[in-house]
């Protein structure tokens, strides 16, 4: 024992004490501690296969892959389920629910009573980012799911060295999963973002059971990040090189099913291609940055795999997610064919045999076969276009940050803050339409500064002052863009094509970071001088010019009042800097 240090051995033995506590509370049959081996993964899979969680998929098509149905009522994040438990209430702030520590951990006491009888607990030892990176950071999940188990496996770097790490960090985060009995009315998401701890009870879904996703890397991790002066961000990492063969990386956040796996994995439209230019996939959800000695913010990607939204994935709109879902991929509420392939909406013209939910599928019934939030759970290693950078130690250096939403109306195709400050409003000031990742009603526009309201582990208005100290002397800061793929014309068309003629606008991005070209000035920010972007090959109407190029002024008063009121919600921790940018700015459209 002498060559442990004595933290290390006194971190194991609190992991330990934790578990058998754990175990005393819930009364688990057996315990197993996983150590992320294939022989393990391999009766994990076998057992799971024989109890009917996982059904096996065309070993021809899609060897070594399952489909799990989950419970019909736990099939997306549950925000409303979901708290942030601060001692302090207005550390959580108005963007979470909030709950009392002391309170919040008697409730989940009681649910988590006893509730492992007669399964097994897996003690899952993982780590956020490379292994070797001083950027990641570890944790461990305790969980009753053997599928959570699997999907943590693809998700992050799980097992023995993730454990050997928690040994010389001296510290993890700790998370409690069980899926109870899935009754919605007994299910809870609960965060102590102070004590690094995370107590989830009642859903197998993603979001809300894998717990090093959304709940460590985002919420935790944000409310770290904070005191640590690094920044937990939902954004996707690509790289993108040009003819010259310059590398930059781009970070870009969007609500969850906006398209950041299909940003992340863009092919270019073919006269790019032919050109040499190239874009590699680094992550496409989570994005942990910090300044570098040189100023500038370098970043990884936290996670070890994808954990797509299924449906809208085609050979057309993402052909490396596809390529990537070949083998070895978890589906969780696709359809499958009547040869046993998974199916979605979007993916080709076959006619499913079996709904999400494991009925004969009703073409003429007109509800989508899978569920529009069945997602895939794929190893990162296996996109085409993953880049060796995911796993480099050091991170990549992040040339943009990228804000976008679904906005169906108003809002223009690309325009560049005109500083930080400006750019952290501009993030601030996202709005959204709703989407399947969480229940409730889809298609409602809601303010989702930086697509982190689901997420952020902290009160909004400390988090814009957190963006805001990064502006020092020295810093070497990304510019900051504005997206929005998803305009719509007068007809209700969407008016941009999208998905690989989006590099048209990350090239417009490239040019205005080497200041190769001039804008528009508005009060809103840069917008493009049309002639500025290859628009070659993509045919748009005049309308579709006016709206994505243009900019109205008077609906850009409307949505600069909603955001004034929108940051008065914060009452006075807003911070003054963000309040005088937003009134500044009002200021120039009036
Ligand atoms: O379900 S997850 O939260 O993991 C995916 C998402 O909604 O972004
Ligand atoms: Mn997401």
């Amino acid at each position: 024992m002498t060559d442990i240090p004595q933290n290390a051995q006194s971190t194991l033995e609190a992991l330990n004490q934790w578990v058998l506590e754990v175990a005393r509370l819930t009364r688990p049959d057996r315990i197993h501690w996983c150590d992320g081996s294939d022989t393990e993964n391999e009766a994990l899979i076998a057992a799971m296969q024989q109890d009917g969680t996982l059904i096996k998929l065309n070993e021809d098509t899609h060897p070594n892959s399952y489909l799990h149905r989950s419970h019909p009522d736990d099939v997306a994040r549950v925000e409303h389920l979901t708290f942030v438990c601060t001692g302090n209430r207005d550390d959580a702030g108005p963007n979470n629910h909030w709950m009392a520590p002391d309170l919040a951990r008697q409730q989940m006491k009681s649910l988590f009573e006893g509730s492992m009888e007669g399964r097994t607990m897996y003690v899952v030892p993982y780590c956020m980012g490379p292994i070797d990176s001083p950027l990641s950071r570890c944790g461990v999940e305790i969980t009753d799911s053997p599928y959570v188990v699997a999907n943590m496996r693809i998700m992050t770097r799980m097992g023995a060295p993730a454990l050997a790490r928690i040994e010389r960090d001296g510290s993890f985060v700790k998370g409690l999963h069980s899926t109870g009995d899935l009754n919605p009315d007994r299910r809870f998401i609960m965060h102590f973002p102070e004590d690094l701890e995370i107590q989830s009870f009642g859903s197998g879904y993603g979001g809300n059971a894998l717990l090093g996703k959304k709940c460590h890397a985002l919420r935790i991790a944000s409310h770290q990040a904070r005191s640590e002066g690094w920044l937990a961000e939902h954004m996707l990492i690509l790289g993108i090189e040009n003819p010259k063969g310059e590398k930059h990386y781009i970070a870009a956040a969007f609500p969850s099913a906006c398209g950041k796996t299909n940003l992340a994995m863009l092919i270019p439209p073919e006269g790019y291609v032919n050109e040499g230019w190239k874009i590699t996939t680094i992550g496409d959800d989570i994005c942990w940055m910090r300044p570098g000695a040189d100023g500038r913010l370098y970043a990884i990607n936290p996670e070890a795999g994808f954990f797509g939204v299924a449906p809208g994935t085609s050979e057309k709109s993402n052909p490396n997610a596809l390529a990537s879902l070949q083998r070895d991929a978890i589906f969780t509420n696709v359809a499958v064919t009547d040869d046993n392939q998974p199916w979605w909406e979007g993916l080709d013209k076959r006619v499913p045999a079996t709904d999400w939910r494991g009925h004969a599928f009703d073409g003429a019934a007109g509800k989508p076969a899978a569920h529009p939030n069945s997602r895939f759970t794929v190893s990162a290693r296996q996109c085409p276009s993953y880049s060796p950078m995911a796993e480099d130690p050091q991170g990549v250096p992040i040339s943009a940050i990228v804000f976008g939403g679904r906005r169906a109306s108003l809002v223009p195709l690309v325009f560049e803050a005109r500083d930080w400050t400006h750019g952290v409003l501009v993030g601030a000031a996202m709005g959204s339409e709703t989407t399947a990742a969480a229940t409730g009603a889809v298609g409602v526009m809601r303010r989702d500064p930086m697509a982190m309201k689901p997420f952020c582990g902290y009160n909004f208005a400390d988090y814009f002052g957190h963006w805001l100290s990064f502006d020092t002397d020295g810093a070497q800061l990304p510019k900051i863009f504005h997206v929005n793929w998803f305009r719509k014309g007068d007809g209700g068309d969407f008016l941009w094509p999208g998905f690989g003629d989006n590099m048209r606008v990350l090239e417009w991005m490239l040019k205005r970071v080497a200041g190769e070209v001039g804008s528009e000035e508005t009060p809103i920010g840069h917008l493009p001088k049309i002639e500025d972007v290859n628009l070659a090959g993509v045919e748009l109407t005049d309308e579709a010019r006016e709206k994505l190029f243009g900019y109205d002024r008077e609906g850009w008063q409307h949505e600069f009042a909603s955001i004034g009121e929108y940051l008065d919600e914060y009452g006075p921790r807003m911070p003054v800097a963000l309040k005088g940018e937003q009134k500044a700015t009002a200021q120039a459209l009036a």
